[in-house]
C-alpha cells in the first residue's frame, strides 16, 4: 500500500469540554473529567482528540472569545491538569489537537484593552478600527451573530469590527506584529507537545482595506477568503506548522471545491484539510440557518459526490455530520423517533465513513444522541440562538412558536447538552446541576447502556472504524455515486484495483427495492440490522456494505 500521512488514516474525536465530563460537581465539564474518559475514546477507535477551546475566557461564546492564549480557564482546571491530560493522551498512543481561535480575541484580552485606549496606542493596529460615517457605523455589514458588525467604542469614538459577538473583536492580520504574536503562541503549544490545530474560521482572517456596503449587509464577499489569506497561511505553515509533525485542519465557512483546494491542495503548503459546510448548509433558507426543513436526499448526494470526486488526488476531505455548531446528526440527517434512532444513527455512520477522508466524530454521536428537546427559550444558553430568537421575534418576522420550532431543529445548543454517560440524575455528567439541561432522552440513550449492549451504536462505530483502518479501498478507492435521483436510497461504490465495496443506505422508513447495479456482489461486510442483509431490498433505515468481486 502507498505510504499515507498519519492524519489521513486517523479518526478524530471532538470534545466540547464544557459538556463532556464534570469531575468536581460544579456542573461544568473539565480536564480531569476528560482524563477519566480517555479509555472510552480509545476503545471507540479514535486516534486524535480535538479539544474545543479551554483557554481563559469570559465565555461570551463558550471559549471562542479568548482572554489569554497561554492559560487554562479556571472552570476547566489548571495548566498542570492540561499537561497531565496531554501525557495521558500520548500514553494511550493518541494525539491531541487544540482549537486555534485567531480571527478574533475577547474584548477582555490585554491587546484589546490597550488598543481601545487611544488612537496612538501601540496596540491600536492589532484590531480593525474605522471612523464613523455620517455619525453612523462605517458600513452596513451585519455580524454573523446578529446586529451590526461594528461597535462604537466610547474612549475614541471610533468603531471596531466584530464578525461575531461584540465581545469578539476581529484581529488585524495585516499587522505583522499580530502574526508574529500568533505564531509565537502556536509554537508555545507545539513545544508543549500538542499535535496540531483546528483553526477556527481561518478563511476569514484577511480583511480588505476598502470596506464598502454589502448586499443586504452581507460581509462575506469581502471577508470570506479575503485578499491576503493564502499569503498568511503559507507564512504560518512555513514559519510554524511545517517544522513539526502535526495536523492542521481549517474551519472554513462558505467554501466551494475550488476554494477548498486553495487551502488544502497537496501542493499549496497551507493546511492539511478543511471543513466545508455545503452538506450541513443545504437546509439554509430565507431566514438563514433558521428552519425546520430536512435536507433533500438527491441534493445531499450531489454535494458528497462533488467533494468525493473533485478533491480526489488533489486535496483531502474531512468527513463529518455534526459538530458543536450543528444540530445532532441523527436528528438532522436520520430519524430520532425511538423506533429508528438506533438504526439510522448506525446507517449514517456507515454512509459517511466509507467515503474518502478523515472521519470526525462529535461527542455523543457514537451513542446516537439526538437533539436536546428544548421547548422553552429559558432553556437555551447559546448566544447565537438567543440573539436570533430576539431579533426574529421582536421584529415580528417569526412568532414565538415558529422560532422555538426552528431552535429545536437547528440551535447549536442541541449539540451542547451534557454527554449522557449514565442513567441517573445528571446523566453521569455531573453530581451537581449541569450548566445546561440534559437532553430529553438520557434515560434511553447513554454510554452505560450502549457499552453493555454488543449491538449498540457505540460498538457499530467501533466496527466501522476498525474496518476502515489501513484499508486501501477506503483510503484510495475511486468513488462512484449510483442512482443520483433516488429520493430515499444513497448508494455508492468504492473501488481500488480489484477490490471494492458497494454501500447501500436507506434514508427512509419504507422498504426499498434496489435496482441491479451490474456488479458482482459478494458477501456482506457490515450492516446495521442483525443477521444477513440483501442487496435487492433494504428495510427502513437499513445500511449495508457488500464486497464487490471481479
Ligand atoms: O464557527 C464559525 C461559524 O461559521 C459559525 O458561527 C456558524 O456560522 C454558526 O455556528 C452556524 O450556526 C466558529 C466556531 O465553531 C463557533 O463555535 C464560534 O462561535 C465561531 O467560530 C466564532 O469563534
Ligand atoms: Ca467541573
Amino acid at each position: 500500500m502507498d505510504k499515507v500521512e498519519w492524519w489521513k488514516d486517523a479518526v478524530v474525536y471532538q470534545i466540547y469540554p464544557k459538556s463532556f465530563q464534570d469531575s468536581n460537581g460544579d456542573g461544568i465539564g473539565d480536564l480531569r473529567g476528560i482524563i477519566r474518559r480517555l479509555d472510552y475514546i480509545k476503545t471507540l477507535g479514535a486516534d486524535v482528540i480535538w479539544l474545543c477551546p479551554v483557554y481563559d475566557s469570559p465565555n461570551a461564546d463558550n471559549g471562542y472569545d479568548i482572554r489569554d492564549y497561554y492559560s487554562i480557564h479556571a472552570d476547566y482546571g489548571t495548566m498542570e491538569d492540561f499537561d497531565l491530560l496531554l501525557k495521558e493522551v500520548h500514553q494511550r498512543d493518541m494525539k491531541l489537537i487544540m482549537d486555534l481561535v485567531v480571527n478574533h480575541t475577547s474584548d477582555e484580552h490585554p491587546w484589546f484593552q490597550e488598543s481601545r485606549k487611544a488612537k496612538d496606542n501601540p496596540y491600536r493596529d492589532y484590531y480593525i478600527w474605522r471612523e464613523a460615517k455620517d455619525g453612523h457605523e462605517p458600513n452596513n455589514w451585519s455580524s454573523w451573530f446578529g446586529g451590526s458588525a461594528w461597535e462604537m467604542d466610547p474612549a475614541t469614538g471610533m468603531y471596531y469590527l466584530h464578525i461575531f459577538h461584540k465581545k469578539q473583536p476581529d484581529l488585524n492580520w495585516e499587522n505583522p506584529s499580530v502574526r508574529a504574536e500568533i505564531y509565537k503562541m502556536m509554537e508555545w503549544w507545539l513545544n508543549k507537545g500538542v499535535d496540531g490545530f483546528r483553526m477556527d474560521v481561518i478563511n476569514l482572517i484577511s480583511k480588505p482595506e476598502q470596506m464598502p456596503d454589502g448586499i443586504n449587509g452581507d460581509l462575506s464577499p469581502y471577508c470570506v477568503n479575503g485578499p491576503n489569506v493564502h499569503r498568511y497561511l503559507r507564512e504560518m505553515n512555513r514559519q510554524v506548522s511545517a517544522r513539526y509533525d502535526i495536523m492542521t485542519v481549517g474551519e472554513c465557512p462558505g467554501l466551494t471545491v475550488e476554494t477548498a483546494k486553495k487551502y488544502a491542495g497537496y501542493d499549496r503548503g497551507e493546511l492539511h484539510m478543511v471543513f466545508q459546510f455545503e452538506h450541513t448548509g443545504l437546509t439554509d433558507g430565507i431566514y438563514g440557518k433558521w428552519t425546520t426543513q430536512s435536507p433533500y436526499l438527491p441534493d445531499l448526494k450531489a454535494v458528497f459526490e462533488k467533494w468525493q470526486t473533485q478533491m480526489r488526488g488533489e486535496a483531502w476531505n474531512c468527513l463529518f455530520w455534526g459538530n458543536h455548531d450543528q444540530p445532532r446528526a441523527v436528528s438532522k440527517f436520520g430519524c430520532d423517533l425511538p423506533e429508528y434512532r438506533d438504526l439510522s444513527a448506525k446507517m449514517l455512520c456507515l454512509c459517511l465513513y466509507f467515503m474518502q477522508g478523515t472521519p470526525y466524530i462529535y461527542q455523543g454521536e457514537e451513542l446516537g444522541m439526538a437533539n436536546a428537546g428544548f421547548f422553552d427559550i429559558g432553556q437555551y444558553k447559546d448566544v447565537e440562538s438567543l440573539n436570533a430568537y430576539h431579533s426574529f421575534v421582536d421584529s415580528g418576522t417569526l412568532d414565538k412558536r415558529a422560532m422555538l420550532d426552528c431552535l429545536a431543529h437547528v440551535s447549536r445548543d442541541n449539540a451542547r447538552t451534557p454527554m449522557q454517560w449514565e442513567n441517573n440524575a445528571g446523566a453521569g455528567f455531573t453530581q451537581g446541576t449541569p450548566w445546561i439541561s440534559v437532553g430529553a432522552n438520557w434515560r434511553a440513550v447513554n454510554a452505560e447502556r450502549e457499552l453493555s449492549n454488543p449491538d449498540s451504536v457505540y460498538y457499530f462505530y467501533q466496527k466501522v472504524l476498525r474496518l476502515r483502518k489501513n484499508n486501501p479501498v477506503i483510503l484510495h478507492g475511486d468513488f462512484r455515486l449510483l442512482w443520483p435521483e433516488d429520493e430515499a436510497l444513497f448508494a455508492y461504490t468504492r473501488i481500488y484495483g480489484n477490490k471494492g465495496y458497494l454501500v447501500l443506505c436507506n434514508f427512509s422508513d419504507k422498504e426499498l427495492r434496489i435496482p441491479d447495479p451490474g456488479l458482482n456482489i459478494g458477501p456482506l461486510l457490515i450492516g446495521n440490522y442483525s443477521g444477513q442483509a440483501s442487496s435487492h431490498i433494504l428495510r427502513a433505515y437499513e445500511g449495508a456494505v457488500f464486497t464487490i468481486t471481479f
